[in-house]
């Protein structure tokens, strides 16, 4: 496979693919598709307002209130069913993740179509199912942290080896006491427990909880769209 810049481009795939795949539904109760699974309606272009604007919960301009709780509220009948129109489901989370994007280029008029490339991105993608869904992670707690064999063979192997060292770079970088070092069919992970991340919430959180912690995909994934990070 390619090298892919992945020393900045982490993990938090689950974190990430919840995210995202919540907001891409957002309108699924709401009266027939006022909105597409994002800024159809030509707002933002901004991810980083629209990372802002997720975080808080609220909704891309032009949305109605019904849309990101729209399953408990205004489309809603009597008994719980929802009232349908227009589809809304991408019909996968990665595929709704890049149409996400590419709407989003589209939006913005700053977008460099010679630099964009959505290849890279679909790969990226390729690698956060393969470790979210494939990777086998074995965890063992040792007396002041957690300790994850994480391996797979193949394509599963590789995004191993791609994601999974960057992320624990990028657990660093917010703190954590972390490492990751080579194993012959994967990578394994150590993290030592502090104040800030105790014991029992790191054997809670286990492999794919600590792989979501930080945040960095939905502005990466946008990043490795324009084609804004360095290949190596
Ligand atoms: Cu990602």
């Amino acid at each position: 496979m390619s090298k892919f810049p992945w020393k900045t481009t982490i993990a938090v795939a689950a974190g990430f693919a919840a995210t995202i795949y919540a907001y891409a539904q957002a309108p699924s109760g709401g009266p027939i598709g006022r909105h597409g699974p994002m800024a159809q309606d030509g707002s933002d272009g901004s991810m980083a307002q629209m990372h802002q604007r997720m975080m808080q919960g609220q909704m891309p301009e032009g949305c109605t209130g019904q849309s990101m709780h729209g399953g408990m509220q205004g489309g809603t009948g009597m008994h719980g069913q929802r009232t349908l129109g227009a589809p809304t489901m991408p019909g996968q989370d990665a595929f709704g993740t890049i149409q996400e994007i590419v709407q989003i280029l589209q939006t913005d008029p700053a977008t460099d179509w010679s630099k964009v490339n959505i290849a890279a991105l679909r790969q990226h993608l390729i690698d956060m199912n393969e470790v979210t869904l494939k990777a086998t992670a074995v965890e063992r707690a040792l007396d002041y942290g957690i300790e994850i064999a994480v391996t797979g063979d193949g394509r599963t192997l590789e995004a191993i080896k791609r994601m999974v060292p960057a992320h624990v770079t990028e657990l660093r970088e917010i703190g954590w006491n972390a490492k990751s070092e080579d194993l012959p069919n994967g990578v394994k992970i150590t993290v030592m427990a502090s104040d800030a991340q105790p014991l029992a919430k790191l054997k809670a959180l286990g492999f794919m909880g600590i792989m979501v912690e930080g945040g960095h995909h939905q502005p990466h994934h946008l990043m490795m769209a324009k084609g804004e990070f360095p290949m190596h």
